[in-house]
């Protein structure tokens, strides 16, 4: 171990997830502790489900911590949320590379432990990756304390630079696709993606055995895609590839059996954090019919509304899910015409309805809405606020989760504002979380303290319709 180089991965979703404070909206402060003991009480309650913790970690640094191990050097984890990082004074020791990963709401948090980083160790490099510096990676080079930022899929990209680190190459002197430096920062206006992985099966496994009390201490995910084929207006994942690719069935049966042995003796619920657990031709039904006998865990996923047809959902209650969670975004007819949408809340009330009953009642349904998108009047707000007190009532819903709408960098929304008549103005990047700050942009027919006050009425009244009765 002595000569291997130190890679040290500072996770900072946690923090984000648990910490942010919580400003203006004191509705939002109780939401998710009400979510988790609805999750309990509700219609999940007669299969006693064991819940995860709500502590979350970024899948993508433990999966290059195994990169970093398999290249022969010694990764060492931290988590943001459970160390105290003021100046990494008690880290005993120095690591050749500190690497982050990024949202857009995270990235001053990122760039402030790149300073400290730098401070205590400044021979160091800093790498920072991730979705905000796939969209705006001048934005992050602009802190001279970031050496390398990585712009797409990290995988590739980060084996060359480990070769880099193992080989004392000088940090300007990187040349790996995908990777800028402060050196090579004027290139970062039209920036080139990182080479990505032909077959999703070549992503490493992630390193559990650096979390800290193992992963049972927090709630497992898997991604078993990548690539969305919607294009949604408001959404980044538009900057990525359209196609998607999918691991094996077999691959994902792995990964969950080995989620499962880590954290069974503690909860029973595990997350397919795809974008859309139906994306792929039959996959569905190729997982099924290699679906290992014996134990395999609860499951939750996102699934889009058009995939809720009877063979879908029979072969999702066979696969073992729990909880579908669907992005409904708005129940107002203009504003879903802006974002492609076009659901009247009885075709909704139908399609909730119909997975109710396949799964016998017990399945859990959260859908998302999302105030002040392109569109958005008080009127509709009201709209979509009524309707979704209906969902409650029918009993057809489980939980709704109301966000503000925020047009994320590298969405077209965001890049091309006027088209969609949003005008922006932010202070921070720290502004675009969706579940504090107040809102960061104005519609032609509602200023921006209007969506912040129709999210938080909104919340108000979802309210009393989210007190588990024991
Ligand atoms: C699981 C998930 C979560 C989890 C874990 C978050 C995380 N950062 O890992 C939880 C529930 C905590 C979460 C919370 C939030 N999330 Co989220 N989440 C996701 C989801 C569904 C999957 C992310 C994932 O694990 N992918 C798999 C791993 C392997 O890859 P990855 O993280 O996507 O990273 C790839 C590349 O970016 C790159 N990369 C990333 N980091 C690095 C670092 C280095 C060094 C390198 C080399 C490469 C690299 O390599 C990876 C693949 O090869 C994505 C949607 C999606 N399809 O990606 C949204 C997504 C990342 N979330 C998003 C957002 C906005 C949030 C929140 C800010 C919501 C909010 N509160 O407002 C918070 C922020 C929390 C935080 N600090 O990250 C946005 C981010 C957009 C943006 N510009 O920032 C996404 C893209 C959703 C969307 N379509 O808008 N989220
Ligand atoms: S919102 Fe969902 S369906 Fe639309 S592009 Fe993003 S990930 Fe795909």
């Amino acid at each position: 171990m002595a000569n291997m180089p130190i890679i040290l991965f500072v996770d900072t979703v946690a923090y984000e997830a648990t910490k942010t404070p919580r400003v203006g909206n004191p509705h939002d402060r109780d939401k998710w502790t009400t979510y988790d003991s609805l999750l309990r009480l509700g219609p999940l309650s007669a299969l006693g489900l064991r819940f995860p913790p709500a502590r979350r970690y970024s899948l993508v640094l433990l999966q290059l911590a195994t990169l970093a191990r398999d290249a022969g050097c010694d990764p060492k984890y931290l988590n943001a949320s459970l160390t105290d990082l003021v100046g990494f004074a008690d880290v005993p020791y120095e690591p050749s590379a500190v690497i982050f990963s990024d949202t857009t709401p995270s990235i001053p948090r990122v760039l402030d432990l790149c300073s400290k980083a730098k401070r205590r160790w400044p021979g160091a490099w800093t790498v920072v990756g991730g979705h905000h510096s796939t969209a705006k990676p001048a934005s992050v080079l602009g802190a001279p304390q970031v050496d390398v930022v990585v712009s797409g899929e990290g995988e590739v990209a980060f084996r060359g630079i480990l070769c880099a680190i193992l080989s004392n190459t000088k940090v300007e002197n990187i040349a790996v696709n995908g990777c800028l430096t402060q050196a090579t920062r004027a290139l970062a206006s039209r920036p080139r993606l990182t080479d990505e992985l032909d077959s999703l099966d070549a992503a490493p496994s992630p390193a559990y055995d650096l979390l800290p009390g193992g992963l049972a201490s927090f709630s497992a995910y898997l991604m078993t895609s990548r690539g969305c084929p919607f294009g949604c207006p408001y959404c980044v994942m538009g900057l990525r590839p359209r196609t998607p690719r999918v691991l094996t069935p077999e691959r994902t049966w792995a990964e969950l059996l080995t989620i499962s042995e880590l954290t069974r003796k503690t909860y029973d619920v595990v997350h397919i954090a795809d974008d859309n657990i139906t994306v792929g031709n039959d996959r569905l039904s190729l997982m099924l019919r290699q679906k290992p006998l014996g134990y395999t865990p609860a499951l939750s996923a996102e699934l889009r509304l058009e995939y809720f047809s009877r063979k879908s959902l029979e072969d999702l209650r066979d696969l073992g899910l729990v909880q579908l969670n669907v992005g409904i975004e708005s129940l107002d007819a203009s504003v879903q015409q802006g974002i492609g949408k076009r659901w009247p809340l009885q075709e909704i009330v139908k399609r909730l309805a119909l997975a109710k009953s396949i799964f016998g009642g017990a399945l859990f349904i959260k859908a998302y809405f999302m105030m002040g998108l392109p569109g958005e009047t008080r009127d509709s707000a009201e709209r979509t606020t009524r309707g979704i007190l209906e969902l409650l009532r029918e009993g057809v819903l489980d939980f709704a989760s109301v966000q503000m709408f925020k047009p994320l960098p590298g969405t077209a929304m965001f890049e091309r504002p006027g088209d969609f008549g949003v005008s922006l103005s932010f202070g921070s990047w720290g502004d675009f979380d969706r579940l504090s700050s107040p809102a960061v942009h104005g519609l032609v027919g509602m200023s921006a303290d209007e969506i912040y006050g129709a999210y938080c009425a909104t919340e108000k009244r979802l309210r009393s319709y989210r007190e588990p009765s024991p």
